[in-house]
């Protein structure tokens, strides 16, 4: 009986052994390119006056920070590795309400080859939440936001961000970004000239409140506060599909298969062994 009781429990370890081998490859190859999921990014930006960069899921619920900086006549060039397929790239600013304000840059994320640049052409994927035109809702949510109009060369906190961005996706509020004719980094526009380490088809960006005027330079680029502080983001790669699921699902079937083929060795295995 001894040695019966030990095929048992050889013929059971097999089979969860099988089981879990099967498990691990089709874990494998399920999950292997969708399960890394962990992009390389390469970003080329300057603002007029102040940005943050963060990358996170549509509500910015676990942010990842990047860098910022609050100098135009700096490049700055940043790097990241391992970010979520699925995240957004987020771009917060504010001004200084004075002369001129904009955005610019070029965005490479390394590991799908996807390269943009600030634009307003259609087809370009930035849109931008102008906070300032929603403060008295985002007040009652987080009252460190003043309800009246946002202070100049204030950057918002990153908890402030999420607010934002949780009160923008949640209620349908992210618009189009706007530019002017000749904004492009190639056209040395003014005031800014071209920028170092910027493409020439990138295009300075803002968002156009239509209460600041056109002066020296074109809306949304003269000086002033159009709805600030401003929240620019790009959508991530779309949620896995559910074929993941059917193909997890499948797995289970085949893996309880073999565990039930275990079984029936377990059987036989018992039934042999019982043998006078
Ligand atoms: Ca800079
Ligand atoms: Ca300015």
């Amino acid at each position: 009986m001894r040695i019966a009781a030990s095929h048992w429990r050889s013929a059971v370890h097999v089979g969860a052994l099988r089981a879990f081998a099967l498990l691990t490859v089709l874990a494998t190859m399920i999950g292997g390119p969708g399960a890394t999921l962990a992009d390389n990014w390469s970003m080329s930006i300057t603002v007029d006056n102040y940005y943050d960069i963060y990358f996170g899921d549509q509500f910015l619920t676990t942010p990842t920070f990047v860098g910022g900086d609050g100098d135009w006549t700096t490049t700055e060039t940043w790097g990241i590795t391992g970010v979520a397929a699925t995240d957004f790239l987020y771009v917060p600013t504010a001004s200084d309400h004075f002369v001129a304000q904009g955005f610019i840059g070029e965005f490479k994320n390394l590991t799908t080859g996807y390269t943009f640049v600030t634009s307003d052409n259609l087809g370009s994927p930035w849109e931008v939440f102008p906070a300032g035109q929603y403060l008295a809702a985002l007040n009652a949510l987080d009252p460190t936001i003043p309800a009246g109009v946002w202070p100049a060369s204030t950057q918002p906190t990153v908890t402030q961000v999420q607010t934002a961005v949780a009160y923008a996706t949640t209620n349908g509020l992210w618009v189009a970004t706007d530019s002017a004719a000749s904004y492009t980094n190639g056209d040395s526009p003014l005031p800014w000239g071209a920028r170092p380490s910027i493409p020439a088809s990138a295009e300075w960006i803002w968002h156009d409140s239509g209460g600041v005027p056109s002066g020296a330079y074109p809306s949304p680029f003269q000086g002033g506060n159009h709805n600030e502080f401003l929240v620019f983001r790009v959508e991530g790669a779309a949620i896995p599909e559910p074929t993941t699921l059917v193909l997890l699902s499948c797995g289970i079937v085949v893996c309880g298969i073999v565990v039930a083929g275990a079984g029936t060795r377990r059987q036989r295995t018992r039934s042999l062994s019982n043998r006078p």
